[in-house]
């Protein structure tokens, strides 16, 4: 796929084999495919939070907001009430989504503003070197917890599951999966959460995580049935890998539900115009 008109002229400062090359080369093809379908590149905005992750920010040449640390939500669902037929993409790490931005986290799922968003889940605050997310596993070890992390790791599937996400995926950090997934968001009508397992060569390697995977799909999982979605999030808790890990991919739960933007007759009117509130003439 010819991606060119979404590069921009920065050289990408991830570390050489970074994960994060994988993950923008996937959007950049699927919304490169839109483009060719008609789309234009001015329907389309990125949001990006602070981190290794936000430098997607810089290197796709799309409109959008590199927004604070843990406030990419806010950022995304202000950009569709002020435009409701943009589409609008955020980027968060797992600090960004988990730690500082994890109220919002909550808010999104249950207002379901139809807007897409990955969480770059490396398990480490990696930018500012590799300090414990909430989602790092019991032991692990760094400058900051010299005794090793001693708290459990939330369970982002199953806080996404019980705040009434619309769609929740979770995906390893490969190009043809998150290309998949990525599609299959854009069709849905509301918040997508996609969790992107995304080993940091660096600072959490995440060894042996591709091998204990496996896809919902070829199993046969019914994504519409909320039970088996929630006991597929229940296989994998984030911990260290044993023999018994499982770590299931692809789309766990998708369901119909309000968009936020349908329930607003401004922001409908918007939508059926084709136009954002700046073409509004007063
Ligand atoms: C409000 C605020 N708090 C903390 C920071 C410091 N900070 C910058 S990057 C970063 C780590 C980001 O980690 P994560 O969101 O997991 O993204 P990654 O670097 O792993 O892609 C932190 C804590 C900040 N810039 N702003």
């Amino acid at each position: 796929m010819i991606n060119e008109n979404l590069n921009t002229p920065i050289i990408p400062t991830w570390c050489p084999g970074c994960f994060n090359f994988q993950i923008m080369a996937a959007i950049k093809n699927v919304i490169a495919e839109e483009i060719l379908k008609g789309k234009k590149k001015e329907d389309f905005a990125i949001v990006s939070g602070i981190g290794c992750h936000a430098k997607i920010f810089d290197y796709v040449n799309l409109n959008g907001i590199n927004s604070l640390h843990g406030r990419v939500l806010p950022t995304c669902l202000g950009m569709k009430i002020g435009n409701p037929n943009l589409k609008v993409i955020g980027f968060s790490g797992d600090g960004d989504a988990y730690a500082e931005g994890m109220e919002h986290l909550i808010y999104a799922a249950r207002y379901n503003s139809n807007f897409k968003y990955f969480v770059h889940n490396n398990q480490v605050f990696a930018l500012t070197v590799g300090q414990p997310t909430p989602v790092t596993e019991i032991g692990y070890k760094d400058k900051t917890n010299p005794l090793g992390v001693k708290l459990s790791p939330i369970n982002p599937i199953r806080l996404m599951l019980t705040a009434g996400a619309s769609f929740v995926a979770r995906v390893y950090a490969d190009k043809e999966q998150i290309e998949y997934v990525f599609k299959e968001a854009m069709k849905h009508k509301g918040f997508a959460f996609i969790e992107i397992l995304q080993p940091c060569i660096i600072f959490h390697p995440n060894k042996g995580y591709k091998e204990k995977t496996y896809s919902l799909e070829k199993e046969g999982h019914n994504k519409s049935d909320f039970d088996s979605a929630w006991k597929k999030a229940g296989e994998f808790d984030y911990n260290v890998l044993n023999d018994k890990t499982k770590i299931p991919l692809g789309i766990l739960y998708q369901k119909e539900k309000p968009v936020f933007e349908d329930l607003y007759p401004q922001l409908v009117e918007l939508k059926k115009k084709n136009i954002g509130w700046k073409e509004i003439k007063r």
